[in-house]
């Protein structure tokens, strides 16, 4: 049963039943079976037609009732059961991340394209005919485990590369960028984000005082601030957001050489954003909204995947930038080093415990393999002592013998002891170099060695010079946005600077902005009364490398050619036509998700007396939920649906949230409903027109005129086989020009917003 189906007000349809099934499917072919996978299978177990025992395997007959000295009590403490399942309980909890408490994980394989060994040894980044398997754990950074998942935050992007020598750790997070340049801030920053100590407010939340006062106060977080306030810190889901493992590293290949590398991760979905009202209140339709869609979309075997790109370049090239490749509040623009994709990662498993898994994973950016090594950047110095010390104490001293962190190639040492220890190790030698045991375990001359790197200098606690540029990446990031993305950095802001009470603090805010962009800063201080700059400040933007970077730019970069994974609500009431059903497969057939919304939980008869099983009853879901929403016709359907202001809202609020609507035939009476702004529908007509678009709404072509971003449209019934086919077609080919309803209606949906529609979209009350 899936995880969605299980959740109250939600309902199992025929859709649901079928997604089960391939994913069975799947796991019957074996796809995603992997070393780790088998390692892990000696650790778990299945309940079924087993027995209840206690710890130390004793039968237990009893566990509803405890023991007690007649009837009426008291509890005997000899009530070992008891005392043991309650000890047990009290324990637990263990200590939550300090940063990164609420993630979410999955399993997959890492596959490469190409070989990489003129410039790395490392046999995962060499060999293309492994599959190496992987775990991925997805995080939000300032809440705590219980929090939502939508807040505006940064997101964590670990992967566990399990190779065939030792575990790699790419521990990035979906913004290349950082606040501070030097590790030893981090608590500081951590403490500023974090709810205020005094009273534990704000939960999730950067839109408080202490964080923009600590930020205001040390520029170097300037850049981050551009990316966090923009859509990037609101993803659509884990499957449309970017990984980036932020700082340089280094790639040594077989004769010792080395070049830098930076590395990212590309959704092969895209990527895509919410709208911020719509992210506030899927934080109450369902918390879990991002957690949900990836155990989902993987129970459904429409498996996550995402390319991996490296930026190589030698020392001599770093040398020739205006910036420091060094300081992690820089990027090195794709236009000075293109990203090449070298591989992909498909996440194909979910985990089948949460905590033994996904809690208990323990990430490390120090855990690299030969033929990868860290450069100097003293932020990511500072994080190798961090990330040990902090598993020591979420986990013990033993935490790599946990299963999910356990290497798949074979583990020899000295270290022995400590609370929890699982291996047992023959023999009386447990040291190195040693005689008695012929000097195993012995050193390998293949093994791990540190890239020789000359060192010159004064002991110092100065930063180098080049770490000074604050301002001209900030710009180059603003510079290349499109107007849309520049306006929600602006709302961004200006919401959180009003969540701060001090007005020393807001005043900073916009010094600091007119350090960006003069227009941006001044529009704040009008925003959230403080004075605006006198003049734009002068700053050299030569520091940021090029000019403009358009990949920066979320809406510029978005790949429109996909509905896959898009949730389309389809409206259902007694009596509709037969455009649902041809909607709803040609939806299915393009890799989205369709999903019924009925008044009532139960099957709704079609005007032809066939009937579908709503996946949802309209008031518990909300459009929120979905991405585009569908509104069949049907002359006794669509009159109940517009006097249940349910469904006007969830029309409405689609409207607002820039989402493709689409109605056919008397459907577009809801929409009359909605009074969607600078939307007239005309009368009912059966026109030979066959759809009208205008801001991403679609209907048949008599019904609606200058709708903006939406598609409302008439359905010839019987013609799915024909519109299939178009469907496709628009989706291969970006630039197709849809001729029918359909395909019109699925094209507007791979655009994911029609950002044309905002100016409109605000007069709506939703
Ligand atoms: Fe960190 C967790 C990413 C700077 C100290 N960090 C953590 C996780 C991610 C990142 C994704 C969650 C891993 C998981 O899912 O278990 N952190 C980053 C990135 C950084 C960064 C991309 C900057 C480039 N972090 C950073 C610094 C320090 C830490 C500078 C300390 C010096 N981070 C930690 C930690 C955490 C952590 C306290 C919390 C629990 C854990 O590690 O396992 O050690």
């Amino acid at each position: 049963m899936s995880a969605e189906s299980q959740q109250p007000g939600v309902l199992r349809s025929a859709a649901n039943v079928a997604l089960s099934a391939t994913s069975n499917l799947k796991t019957a072919l074996g796809v995603g079976v992997t070393a780790k996978d088998t390692q892990l299978q000696q650790y778990t177990k299945t309940v079924d037609g087993t027995k209840l025992t206690t710890e130390a395997g004793v039968p237990i007959a009893e566990d509803n009732n405890s023991l007690k000295a007649g009837e009426r009590g008291p509890t005997l403490i000899e009530d070992f059961q008891f005392r043991d399942k309650m000890a047990h309980f009290d324990r637990e909890r263990i200590p939550e991340r300090v940063v990164h408490a609420r993630g979410f994980g999955a399993h997959g394989v890492f596959e490469l394209y190409e070989n990489l060994s003129q410039y790395t040894r490392a046999s995962v980044l060499t060999d293309t005919s492994k599959k190496t398997p992987v775990f991925v754990r997805f995080s939000t950074v300032a809440g705590f485990r219980g929090s939502a998942d939508t807040v505006r935050d940064v997101r964590g992007f670990a992967v566990k590369f399990y190779t065939d020598e030792g575990n790699w750790d790419l521990v990035g997070n979906n913004i290349p960028v950082f606040f501070i340049q030097d590790a030893v801030q981090f608590p500081d920053l951590v403490h500023s984000l974090k709810p205020e100590p005094h009273n534990e407010i704000p939960q999730a939340q950067s839109a408080h005082d202490t964080f923009w006062d600590f930020v205001t106060l040390i520029p170097e977080s300037t850049h981050m601030l551009m990316w966090i306030m923009s859509d990037r810190t609101i993803p659509r889901s884990f499957r449309n957001m970017n990984g980036f493992g932020v700082h340089t590293f280094r790639l040594v290949n077989a004769q010792g050489e080395a070049h830098f590398v930076k590395f990212h991760w590309r959704p092969v979905l895209g990527t895509a954003s919410l709208v911020w009202d719509e992210a506030v209140k899927i934080q109450g339709a369902d918390p879990d909204y991002h957690r949900r869609d990836l155990w989902m979309s993987i129970e459904a075997g429409d498996y996550p995947e995402y390319e991996l790109g490296v930026q190589i370049f030698d020392e001599a090239t770093a040398a020739s930038f205006p910036f420091d490749v060094l300081d992690s509040t820089k990027i090195v623009p794709e236009e000075l080093v293109p990203v090449r994709y070298i591989g992909k990662m498909t996440l194909n498993k979910n985990v089948d415990e949460f905590f033994p898994e996904t809690e208990q994973i323990a990430l490390h950016p120090g855990n690299i393999v030969p033929g990868i090594d860290f450069s100097e950047d003293p932020l990511l110095q500072g994080r190798l002592f961090s990330y040990t010390d902090s598993q020591f104490h979420r986990l013990g001293p033993n935490f790599q013998e946990l299963p999910i962190n356990r290497p798949v190639c074979p583990v020899f040492n000295n270290l022995r002891g400590g609370a929890s220890r699982l291996a047992i190790i023959k023999g009386r030698v447990s040291y190195q170099p040693n005689s008695l045991a012929s000097g195993c375990p012995a050193l390998n001359p293949q093994g791990y060695r540190h890239h020789t790197v000359p060192v010159v200098g004064t002991k110092t606690e100065k930063k180098p010079g080049g770490f000074a540029d604050h301002y001209s990446q900030a710009r180059l990031f603003y510079n290349s946005m499109t107007q849309t993305e520049k306006e929600h950095i602006l709302k961004a802001t200006s919401f959180e600077l009003q969540k701060c009470s001090s007005l020393e603090i807001r005043q900073r805010v916009v010094d600091q902005y007119n350090n960006v962009d003069f227009h941006l800063a001044s529009q704040l201080a009008e925003n959230i009364g403080a004075n605006p700059p006198a003049a734009p400040a002068q700053i050299d933007e030569r520091g940021a490398g090029v000019k403009e970077s358009p990949g920066l730019s979320v809406i510029r970069s978005l790949p429109a050619n996909t509905i896959r994974g898009r949730r389309v609500a389809i409206v259902v009431a007694p009596g509709f036509d037969s455009s649902a059903l041809t909607v709803h497969a040609a939806i299915a057939s393009a890799g989205g998700l369709p999903f019924y919304v009925a008044q009532k939980a139960k099957p709704v008869p079609d005007s032809q007396g066939s009937t579908v099983v709503p996946d949802f009853t309209v008031s518990a879901t909300r459009s929120v939920l979905f991405d585009a929403v569908f509104v069949p016709g049907g002359a006794q359907a669509v009159q109940p649906l517009t006097e249940d202001a349910d469904f006007v809202l969830l029309v409405a609020e689609a409207f607002k949230h820039l989402k493709t609507i689409g109605a056919a035939n008397e459907g577009v009476e809801l929409l009359r409903r909605a009074a969607l702004p600078g939307v007239t529908i005309a009368s009912l007509n059966d026109s030979a027109t066959p759809f009208v678009e205008s801001l991403g709404v679609v209907s048949t072509g008599s019904f609606a005129s200058a709708v903006p971003g939406g598609v409302v449209g008439k359905v010839a019934s019987g013609a799915l086989g024909g519109l299939e086919g178009l469907v496709s077609k628009v989706l291969a080919d970006p630039n197709a020009q849809p001729t029918g309803f359909v395909d019109a209606f699925v094209k507007s949906i791979a655009k994911h917003r029609c950002w044309e529609r905002e100016p409109l979209a605000k007069k709506i009350v939703a």
